[in-house]
């Protein structure tokens, strides 16, 4: 952070979970963070509480997602990191996977990922600066059964992080993942994932839960200025449950 540019960081899904957490952590290192989520009540009250400013928005609506890039930078000025975390986390077993469904997931998960960096990318290249870091999972390492849709999505955000980042680099934008493994977030403690902590945490290094705040910090690291040297990366943050 130069001392006179305020950094503008948006964070998709950050209502709760993991991408309050970024949305706190990037605010708390001096970012003025937009909240953006479908949950207008949860993005309003973590914007309120970091200083943040909250859009409601459903990263699979391509209008949706272009006119919210407009008045990010209308209001804001510009956009200097995005944080690509909004997501479906489902669990379902492939018997079970409609082509509904699978089309759901991949419209949240994949299609919100690129309309949103599409748009991004464009306002970063004007500016010559960015930092994009796409919220990928340990999932895709591990093979996790029950969630193939869900899989597919993560290795694609992990394959679009190292095709673009030839691209982007010559824009001045990095774009790296942060692969993180199960997180006691809002939604993985709400549904079926929640089984998952007592055959996980045992592979663990460390004997506990992770938690959506242990996964912050390493997003911000590779959104801050100083990771400029680091592009086309995934850092896998999940206690040593995978190693690679
Ligand atoms: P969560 O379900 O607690 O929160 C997800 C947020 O995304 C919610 O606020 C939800 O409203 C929002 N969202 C859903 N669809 C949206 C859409 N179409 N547009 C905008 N916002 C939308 O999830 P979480 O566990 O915090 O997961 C956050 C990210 O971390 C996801 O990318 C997930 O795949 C990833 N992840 C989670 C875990 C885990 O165990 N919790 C592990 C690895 C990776
Ligand atoms: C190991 O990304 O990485 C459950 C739910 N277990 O979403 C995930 C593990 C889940 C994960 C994930």
């Amino acid at each position: 952070m130069t001392d006179t540019v305020q950094r503008v960081a948006l964070v998709t899904g950050a209502a709760q979970g993991i991408g309050a957490a970024i949305a706190d952590e990037l605010a708390a290192e001096g970012m003025k963070v937009v909240v953006a989520d479908v949950n207008a009540e949860g993005a309003a009250a973590v914007a309120e509480r970091n200083g943040g400013v909250a859009k409601t928005l459903d990263v699979s609506d391509q209008d949706a997602v272009n006119r919210t890039i407009a008045e990010i930078v209308d209001e804001l000025g510009r956009i200097d990191v995005l944080v690509n975390n909004a997501a479906l986390v489902p669990l379902t077993p492939w018997a079970d996977i409609t082509f509904e469904e699978w089309r759901r997931v991949m419209s949240v998960n994949l299609d919100g990922i690129y309309l949103v960096t599409h748009a991004v990318t464009e306002v970063m290249g004007e500016a010559g600066y960015g930092r994009i870091v796409n919220i990928a999972s340990n999932t895709f390492v591990a093979g996790t059964p029950d969630c193939a849709h869900y899989v597919a999505t993560k290795g694609a955000s992990i394959g679009l992080v190292r095709a673009l980042a030839g691209e982007l680099g010559r824009l001045g934008i990095t774009i790296n993942a942060v692969a993180p493994g199960i997180i006691a977030s809002e939604g993985v403690l709400s549904g079926p994932h929640a089984a998952g902590f007592d055959y996980v945490v045992p592979m663990q290094a460390f004997d506990r839960r992770g938690l959506p705040q242990d996964v912050a910090p390493a997003v911000a690291f590779l959104a801050s200025e100083k990771a400029g040297w680091i592009t086309g990366q995934t850092l896998v943050v999940d206690a040593g449950h995978t190693r690679n």
